[in-house]
């Protein structure tokens, strides 16, 4: 009797909480394929989609969450806007385009910086070997060398789930889907100590940017004070 009012109780629980809300940064060089992946995600049409300048924001339910997936830009020159979201999101998805070995290293050292921010280390990273309907693509192992991932999980402390797929296929590849599942279990089960430490890094964060808007308004009236 004791089990069948523990089990209801669990059940009770599980369903009746409330939608947790989870931020996704979606991150990797240009042309990875992170917006037809989040298109894909989102059963949007995949065609067409044009390089990312700045930001945009998607939201979905998954899971018992409340998805804002934030995809960026990868270009170079706007790698730099990244950070702005770092303090606020839960967990990473990490799209590299595993059909060009040429660019490899390049998207290894943006992991790295990204893994060893303060804002980042430890958050679960879901690292999607995309592009993998192209002959000669790496597979999972070659992209966890090519990458360091093993030694970078040890040194940084964080999970992370490796999956090949293919971001243009017509229904959101399976592979995708089952790493988006792990990404948010990984979340759910650490909830509490993510979000307050996304609560923690956000006030921050606020903060930084309110003493940087009062020292340009300062700035600003010393300027018109001396013409
Ligand atoms: N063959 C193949 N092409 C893909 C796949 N995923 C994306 N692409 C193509 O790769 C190109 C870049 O895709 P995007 O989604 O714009 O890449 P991104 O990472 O968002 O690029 P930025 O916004 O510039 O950072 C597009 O031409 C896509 O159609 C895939 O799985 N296979
Ligand atoms: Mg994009």
């Amino acid at each position: 009797m004791r089990n069948v009012f523990s089990t209801c109780f669990a059940w009770f629980r599980r369903y009746h909480h409330p939608y947790r809300d989870v931020h996704i940064l979606v991150i990797g060089i240009d042309n990875a394929g992170k917006s037809t992946t989040v298109a894909s995600i989102q059963n949007d049409s995949t065609d067409g989609i044009t390089p990312t300048i700045g930001f945009a924001s998607s939201s979905l339910r998954m899971r018992r969450c409340d998805v804002t997936m934030l995809d960026v830009g990868g270009g170079s020159k706007i790698r730099g806007i990244w950070e702005n979201y770092y303090a606020e999101v839960h967990g990473i998805v990490f799209v590299i385009d595993a059909s060009d070995a040429q660019r490899i290293g390049e998207a290894r050292d943006v992991l790295e910086e990204v893994v060893k921010d303060a804002r980042m280390g430890g958050k679960p990273v879901l690292l999607l070997a995309n592009k993998n309907d192209v002959d000669g693509a790496m597979d999972e192992i070659d992209v966890c060398n090519q990458l360091n991932v093993h030694e970078l999980m040890e040194q940084q402390q964080f999970s992370c789930q490796v999956e090949q797929c293919v971001a243009v296929k017509r229904k959101c590849d399976r592979a995708i889907m089952r790493g988006m599942k792990w990404l948010l279990q990984i979340v759910c089960d650490n909830y509490n100590a993510l979000a307050e430490r996304v609560n923690a890094d956000v006030a921050v964060q606020r903060e930084e940017e309110a003493r940087e808007r009062r020292e340009r308004a300062e700035r600003v009236r010393i300027l018109r004070e001396e013409r």
